[in-house]
């Protein structure tokens, strides 16, 4: 910086002067004066070669050379270039054709001097104002630099901070995936006892409720039996089966005799101890009970095909178990004990086996955090986890640098994602893609524009093509020595 104001310094004092003294057709800048160096006074060779004229006719409102360079101070060649010096402000180039047009195109006047028009010079005016921004410029150049260096110390920190926080992740997870073993045992120990238990409890549980459905089904066999035992014999017989139409096999709306011998297992009849122990078995999923037809009864007919006029039809058999039957008893006091030592192992296995997963995410989250190219110096890490903001008249735009960019329309409704972090494309531009898909167009991405600028701030947000959208980002993180803005230089002398 210092070295650079002292060669600026230079050229102004001694740079102007000396090349002040120059002598040159008017319109010619000192730069370009020694081509306009006679030789011997006598011809001028036109700037593009095209023709070699005496000297004098150098700016004489006539113009022989066809780059108009033999006409730099009068309006003659329709592609001349007049210069202006416009001491105390900044040099400039207008076209020849505007000399001495009547108006006043240089600060210094010089254009016009055939004094068509009074021209004030005012180069000194705009050679302040210029300097007064330049030097507004640069301070806030100076103090983004500034920032920028405290950026680059707190990204440095900051990453310190999360390599850190990885290394004590790592020993955590160490410890933890020791002590899961370990946990991993004691479950196992506990649940062995706590198994053998339960199934013990469960086993004699099925065996009370097996009891108890044979016990059922043998009370239920002698009830079908009496049931079917129309003529109280002592023997359920061909005949008293066929009144019974759920056992017409061929669903011809009859039983027929072949088809009562068939549920008789080929009998006759057979007495209750041939019953309950080889005949129940088979039919007790298919028998009804027969109920006396009542035809003047309001409930709709039963759907059942109907026998003859008088004969019992079948009805469905009540629903008798009650759930409470069927629940099992409560664990003894043992087996609760063994189950509440199981559960409370189990418990701390999976809070230890959870602290590892969720290790491994945070170690991953971190890393990626890490792996981020956050620029020179790693400046730009300080923006993640930060959210920047721009309104215009129709959405916020919203700046998630390094994460997101998205979209939401002020008048509300859900918000568009416009791109994740992708990449840098140089190094005063990012790029966000992969966003919302764009009906009948391309995913949405955004292009980030960035400059030095005093603080972080999304300046201006627009779509330059449909659904490619692009964000100007200033901040003093892009304040490195490569963006010093522009200096003009300023002539203080002719
Ligand atoms: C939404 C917005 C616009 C975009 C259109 C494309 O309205 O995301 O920025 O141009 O969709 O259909």
């Amino acid at each position: 910086m210092g070295e650079y104001m002292y060669f600026v310094c230079f050229l102004l004092v001694f740079g102007v002067r000396v090349n002040a003294e120059i002598e040159r057709p008017r319109g010619v800048s000192i730069s370009m004066a020694s081509k306009y160096e006679p030789n011997n006074k006598q011809t001028f060779q036109c700037l593009d070669g095209s023709a070699q004229i005496p000297y004098e006719h150098l700016n004489d409102d006539y113009c022989d050379c066809a780059d108009g360079s033999d006409e730099p101070g009068t309006s003659a060649c329709t592609n001349g270039r007049f210069h202006c010096t416009n001491a105390g402000y900044t040099p400039k180039n207008i076209q020849s054709s505007r000399v001495n047009d009547g108006v006043c195109d240089c600060c210094d006047g010089s254009d016009e001097y055939e004094g068509k028009i009074e021209c004030v010079n005012n180069c000194k005016e705009l050679g302040k104002k210029l300097r007064e921004e330049q030097d507004e410029k640069r301070r806030l150049h100076e103090e983004g630099f500034k920032k920028r260096e405290g950026f680059i110390a707190e990204a440095s920190t900051l990453m310190e901070g999360k390599k850190l926080k990885i290394k004590e992740l790592e020993t955590e997870k160490a410890e933890i995936q020791e002590k899961l073993k370990e946990l991993e045992a004691r479950k196992t120990e506990a649940e062995g006892p706590e198994k053998e238990a339960k199934d013990k409890h469960e086993q004699a549980w099925k065996e009370q409720k097996d009891a108890r459905e044979k016990e059922r089904q043998a009370g239920k066999a002698r009830e079908a039996f009496d049931d079917l035992d129309l003529n109280k014999d002592g023997f359920v017989d061909v005949f008293e089966i066929i009144p019974h139409l759920e056992f017409d096999i061929d669903s011809n709306g009859i039983v027929s005799e072949e088809e009562a011998k068939e549920h008789l297992e080929d009998h006759e009849k057979v007495d209750y101890e041939e019953f309950s122990s080889k005949i129940w078995g088979n039919i007790h999923s298919i028998y009804k009970k027969l109920v006396p037809d009542e035809p003047q009864q309001v409930t709709p007919p039963p759907v059942e095909p109907q026998g003859d006029t008088g004969v019992p039809v079948p009805t469905e058999e009540p629903q008798e178990e009650s759930a409470e039957e069927d629940k099992m008893p409560e664990y003894d006091e043992e087996t609760k004990a063994l189950i509440a030592a199981a559960d409370e192992a189990r418990k701390n296995y999976e809070e230890a086996d959870k602290r590892s997963r969720d290790i491994d995410g945070e170690i991953t989250t971190l890393t990626s955090y890490l792996n981020t190219d956050y620029g020179k110096d790693q400046a730009y890490a300080v923006l993640r986890d930060n959210c920047y903001e721009y309104t215009d008249r129709e959405y916020t735009y919203k700046l998630c640098p390094f994460s997101t960019a998205s979209q939401r329309p002020k008048s509300g409704g859900h918000e568009t994602n416009l791109g994740r972090w992708g990449r840098w494309e140089n190094d005063k531009t990012q790029v966000y893609d992969h966003g919302q898909n764009c009906w009948n167009g391309p995913d949405r991405s955004v292009k980030i524009h960035i400059t030095c600028g005093p603080d972080h701030q999304l300046t201006n947000a627009y779509e330059p093509s449909r659904c490619e959208y692009a964000f100007d980002f200033i901040t003093p993180c892009a304040c490195d020595q490569h963006s010093q803005p522009q200096v003009k230089e300023i002539r203080d002398e002719l």
